[in-house]
């Protein structure tokens, strides 16, 4: 083995993908909810669900909370559930967006005293990482207006900067607070967090624990994601990803399944940028509507090592060699070069190596887990989407 080969081994060993607790509950579209035989009933039965995805993938170690959805009385409690199968409390996702109150909006609500509820939210989120150990508060907020008018917009700008500062102060030695933006849904007109920019501006604003989170799925068609992602990367700022994969808005749909190419071009962004050996965090934000879950969530695992896999094989001294002599072509022809590498067999000697099964998916269906938990959880309200 190649010193080079021996390297992307080691990156890919070391990798770390979070996947998300509301993955694992019934999801659905506006228009309906399909549910599942054997879905979670509880944040532990979700962490439950969520350990065997570690088991068979060796790479996805850590599960984002959302915080009501996932509310517990004892949330040490809930840590210890997680680290007794070989899991630990990734992202705490704030919810200020399910309330009657916040029709006008949260933070940049007009009313005060919706300000000051949505505010004790989040300072609540950041009581909950202390609890469980998490280290990253992950904002998104709803907000924004439908009609040109409707509110001003500058003066939600100054609302929203003075609860993230409020946050901001909470946060204690190595939490972050990741801010995501989203284009437009639910407003339609204005969004107070619409692009990365925005949210670069009030991170910079607030210090080095505030970082921007790209969600993949929040973009007008077109956009370059990965030119977003090296800037940010550049600046120190990009804190992590939410990645889902989009055909037409927040599809939510598996990372990698619409564009694999683009999630190569982000993952080259990535290593290049030294993102894959920093804090960046790696977060799933998926849905699987009508596709079984546990399968679902390690196939975008598997996706996100493969895209991973190929930005790293990319020849990066030729590369340079080929862009300083303005060689076009070439230049392109190194990047397709790894990408048109057929990685699977490398991932498979990794998981090898690893005592993993080398076909997840494989092992998963043979493992009798979608058994028992339809055995199980048949009593009981099942998880979904605001519970
Ligand atoms: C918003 C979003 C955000 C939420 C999640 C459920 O569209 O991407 O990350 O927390 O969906
Ligand atoms: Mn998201
Ligand atoms: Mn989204």
């Amino acid at each position: 083995m190649t010193a080079a080969v021996s390297a992307v081994k080691a990156a890919l060993r070391n990798q770390a993908i979070e996947t998300p607790s509301w993955a694992y509950g019934n999801s659905g579209t506006r228009f309906k909810v399909f549910a599942q035989p054997g879905v979670p009933r509880t944040p532990r039965e979700k962490l439950d669900d969520a350990a065997r995805v570690h088991a068979h993938t060796g790479v996805a170690p850590s599960v984002a909370l959302h915080i009501p959805w996932d509310r517990v009385d004892d949330y040490a409690a809930l840590a210890r559930h997680a680290e007794e199968r070989g899991l630990r409390i990734g992202a705490i996702n704030a919810n200020v967006f399910q309330d009657d109150e916040y029709r006008l909006g949260s933070v940049c609500h007009p009313d005060a005293a919706v300000r000051r509820k949505a505010l004790d939210h989040l300072l609540e989120c950041v009581d909950i990482m202390d609890a469980t150990g998490s280290g990253d508060l992950k904002l998104w907020f709803a907000d924004g207006t439908n009609y040109p008018g409707q509110d001003d917009v500058r003066a939600r700008q100054d609302r929203l900067a003075e609860a993230l500062a409020a946050v901001y102060e909470r946060l204690g030695e190595g939490q972050r607070m990741l801010l995501e933006y989203k284009l437009f849904e639910p407003a339609f007109y204005t969004t107070d967090v619409p692009d990365w920019g925005t949210a670069y501006a009030h991170c910079l604003k607030l210090g080095e624990k505030a970082q921007v989170v790209v969600d993949t799925g929040h973009h007008a068609p077109g956009t370059n994601i990965e030119f977003i992602v090296a800037v940010l990367l550049r600046e120190g700022k990009l804190g992590g990803f939410d990645f889902n994969s989009r055909f037409y808005a927040d599809d939510d749909l598996m990372v990698g399944a619409a564009d694999p190419f683009q999630l190569f071009r982000i993952m080259y962004e990535v290593v290049r940028g030294g993102g894959h050996e920093s804090r960046t965090a790696f977060m799933l934000d998926q849905c699987h509507n009508i596709e079984p879950k546990i399968p679902a969530i390690i196939r975008s695992v598997m996706n996100v090592q493969e895209a991973t896999a190929k930005a790293l094989l990319v020849d990066r001294e030729a590369l340079s060699a080929a862009q300083a002599e303005g060689d076009v072509l070439a230049a392109n022809a190194v990047l397709m070069d790894a990408y048109n590498t057929d990685v699977r067999p490398l991932l498979a000697e990794v998981r090898e190596e690893m005592g993993l099964d080398p076909d997840p998916i494989a092992a998963y269906h043979r493992s009798g887990w979608a058994e028992r938990i339809t055995e199980d959880r048949k009593d009981g309200r099942q998880a979904g989407w605001g519970a």
